[in-house]
């Protein structure tokens, strides 16, 4: 008879739904993973990605063994080695470099696991006690959530469950049927109780195709857009003028900025029919209680930040957050209860204060020569949980700066990468059927815990015996690396998360998830995470970072010239996980080939038609890739879907050829939706 278990875990992706999932096990195999039922967020429901987990996991091409590099840099030639080898060696390397300068030696991470365990734990301890460079993770959301805090006080926010009681839904730079299709499942739900559904994107989307109306205005213009909808709540008066009294700060600053926003001049801005800004500012003035979703993919330009928080002080003006069911979400992750000094000990670190790289720009960082502002040259980088190579902004010059032949690099794995390509050694890492872990969300107010279902692949290791290894190699070489917070099992430190929390470890490993307790209409009755406990329209703090302390439109950094008249977006496909799961065949097949998305207007304009090779390109490099005139694209905007390996493309690039390294105006993050272009027939 064969053994067949189910194993309870956790979607480990970056993703706002945190799916449960339930792993069928038979005789050892993992044979399908599937929507835990009983999780009502995820409802027995998984995307078409992690549907696949077991393709991923079972993979050819999986590393299974410790790699060191063969053939020249980035020429992705390797012989395998053991794991005493690779482990002694790098622990030598790294221990060199620290004695002379360990701020030369960079971590470079994110959320290829959204793990605690394997994400943030064991790998911080070990580069706060090397004294290593810390880094600023900025490449995602940090425009948003540090705006998000300056107006809330924290990443604080409706909750996901409660968007289906709502009567009007503006879904705001999101494609939620891709991103968030937890969430779309309550939209529905909301629609087929009457709610109204309205998409704001440049890009004519799958969720756009669902919603009652779509705004389709111009990349990077979304502030103009929300002054336009104050200015109409204002003179009309849809307002709630006892909660702006009451619970917010700068109210009359913040209307006299508003004032100056009649929608003919925001519909100019925003490449939109002013009657439709109109209709959407009455549908928002008078329906409760009326919700937005905003989303990571509107702050992803210049002004990202300002145009968050001019969203995030729409609710305000009518009250919306007296009801359960309105006000806002774009990240719910404040709540998150994990006890982070215990897990990542930032104490390691003494009396030392490394300084603090972005890894948004890490090409510019890499190519640094070093000097007395910027420190030292970096020596050294250690990547896992992250394909910067391929997601990074001007990936020509992030690919420049892996390509020294100088740069000691050690990438941790499931596959050859662009980044691991251009690797001294690749360590091969566990997958998340294989290790332990804990895990809270940015969408919703569950924690997960995920168990192992099999047994590590090869010779795989999970992130964090990697680290706890690399620190008892460390030992030999310097006694500090020797303390016992080095030795903690990868399950212990899963307890150590939730310790004096109110989630119970023995309640996760019993139904494998739990509720943080939390009230229903977060800002009700005021009660603001920020100084003054209100919204804080005006944030006198804001100054001090050289930002308007009132929300501003910026225009984007790249507006269309002669020469690049095309603005380029690069929002994710809905069959991959940024660059996660391209090289898995079945949903390849789906994504068919890297694509640009254009109107057939701009596409006649240079005699392509659809499926054409075509080539984008600016001044910083050129991608070819294929036409689509699927009618997604909006005049004067392209769509290049996300994220193919630049080795999957049919010149060696991808997307991020053509972007910047310039940063937002609030929170450092890149701008990978302000982006100018032009487009021309491949020959
Ligand atoms: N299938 C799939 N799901 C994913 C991901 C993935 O790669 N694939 N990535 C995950 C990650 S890391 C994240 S951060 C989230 C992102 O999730 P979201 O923040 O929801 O981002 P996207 O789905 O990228 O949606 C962005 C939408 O914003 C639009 N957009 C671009 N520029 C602008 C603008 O200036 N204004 C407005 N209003 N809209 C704009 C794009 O056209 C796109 O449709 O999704 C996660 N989920
Ligand atoms: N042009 C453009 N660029 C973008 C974006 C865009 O919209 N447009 N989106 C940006 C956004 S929102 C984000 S969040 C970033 C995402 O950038 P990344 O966080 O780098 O995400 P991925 O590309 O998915 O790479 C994650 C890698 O981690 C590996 N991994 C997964 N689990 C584990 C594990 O347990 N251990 C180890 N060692 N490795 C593991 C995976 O195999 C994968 O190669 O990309 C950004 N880049
Ligand atoms: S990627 Fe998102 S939708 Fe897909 S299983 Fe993971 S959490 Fe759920
Ligand atoms: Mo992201």
């Amino acid at each position: 008879m064969p053994h067949i278990a189910q194993v309870r875990g956790a979607c480990p992706h970056d993703c706002p739904d945190t799916c449960a999932l339930v792993t069928t096990v038979v005789d050892g195999t993992a044979t399908k993973v599937q929507g835990n039922a009983e999780h009502r967020h995820t409802g027995g429901v998984l995307c078409s990605k992690v549907s696949k987990y077991t393709e991923r996991t079972y993979h050819a091409d999986r590393v299974l063994q410790p790699l060191k590099r063969s053939g020249p840099k980035g020429s992705g030639q390797f012989t395998p080695v053991s794991w005493d080898e690779a482990l002694s060696d790098i622990a030598q390397r790294l221990h060199q470099i620290a004695q002379r300068q360990p701020e030369a030696i960079l971590p470079y991470s994110y959320a290829g696991t959204m793990g605690q365990v394997q994400g943030q734990s064991m790998d911080r301890r070990f580069f706060h006690q090397l004294g290593a460079s810390l880094l600023d993770r900025t490449i995602c959301a940090s425009a948003g959530s540090e705006a998000l805090a300056a107006t809330y006080g924290g990443k604080l926010g409706m909750r996901m469950e409660f968007f289906a009681e709502s009567r009007l839904i503006l879904i705001w730079g999101s494609n939620s049927i891709t991103s968030n299709l937890h969430f779309w499942r309550y939209a529905q739900e909301a629609k087929r109780q009457g709610a109204r559904l309205v998409c704001i994107d440049p890009r004519k989307s799958e969720t756009a195709d669902k919603c009652h109306e779509h705004l389709q205005l111009l990349p990077g213009t979304d502030a103009a857009l929300a002054f336009a909808l104050m200015h109409e709540l204002i003179v009309n008066d849809w307002l709630d003028h006892d909660y702006l009294a009451r619970h917010t700060l700068g109210w009359e600053a913040l209307k006299a900025r508003a004032l100056q926003w009649p929608p003919e001049r925001a519909a100019q801005v925003c490449g939109l029919p002013v009657e439709q800004i109109r209709q959407l500012a009455r549908d928002y003035g008078s329906s409760q209680p009326a919700a937005i979703r905003l989303n990571y993919g509107m702050q992803r330009v210049r002004g990202g930040g300002n145009a968050v928080r001019a969203i995030a002080c729409l609710p305000a003006l009518i009250g919306a957050w007296r009801h359960r069911a309105g006000g806002l979400l774009l990240s719910s992750s404040g709540v998150l209860p994990f006890d982070m000094a215990a897990l990542q000990m930032p104490r390691l670190m003494g009396e030392r204060r490394p300084r603090t790289l972005n890894m948004s720009s890490i090409g510019d960082v890499l190519l640094h020569p070093g000097d007395a502002s910027f420190g030292p040259k970096v020596e050294a980088v250690v990547v896992y949980n992250s394909n910067p190579v391929a997601v990074a902004p001007e990936s020509a010059k992030v690919a420049a700066g892996f390509a020294r032949e100088d740069l000691f690099t050690v990438v941790l794995e499931h596959f050859l990468t662009d980044t691991a390509d251009h690797a001294d050694y690749v360590l091969p890492a566990t997958t998340q059927l294989e290790h332990w872990d804990i895990h809270g969300s940015y969408g919703h107010t569950d924690v997960l815990l995920n168990r192992p279902a099999i047994a590590p692949a090869g010779q795989a290791r999970s992130n964090a015996r990697i680290f706890r290894d690399l620190a008892a190699q460390m030992a030999k070489l310097d006694p500090l690396f020797a303390a016992s917070h080095f030795h903690d099992s990868d399950e212990a430190l899963a307890r150590q998360a939730v310790a004096h929390t109110a989630i119970s470890f023995e309640e996760l490993l019993e139904r494998g998830f739990a509720t943080i307790p939390l009230p229903e209409a977060p800002f009700a009755s005021g009660g603001f995470a920020t100084p003054s406990g209100k919204c804080e329209f005006d944030n006198p703090a804001l100054a001090a970072l050289g930002v308007s302390t009132l929300p501003d439109h910026l225009p984007n950094y790249e507006a269309p010239t002669p020469d690049y008249p095309l603005a380029m977006i690069s929002p994710p496909a809905r069959n991959f996980l940024n660059s996660t799961f391209t090289n898995v065949a079945s949903l390849q097949r789906m994504e068919e080939r890297p694509l640009l998305e254009i109107h057939p207007d701009d596409a006649a304009a240079r005699g392509i038609a659809d499926g054409d090779l075509l080539r984008v390109f600016n001044a910083r490099g050129e991608h070819v890739c294929h036409a689509s005139l699927n009618g997604r694209a909006r005049q004067g905007v392209v769509a290049g879907l996300g994220i193919w390996w630049r080795k999957q493309g049919a010149n060696g690039t991808n997307v991020n050829e053509l972007t910047h390294q310039q940063l937002t105006d609030i929170g450092r993050g890149p701008c990978f939706y302000d982006c100018a272009v032009q487009v021309a027939k491949a020959l």
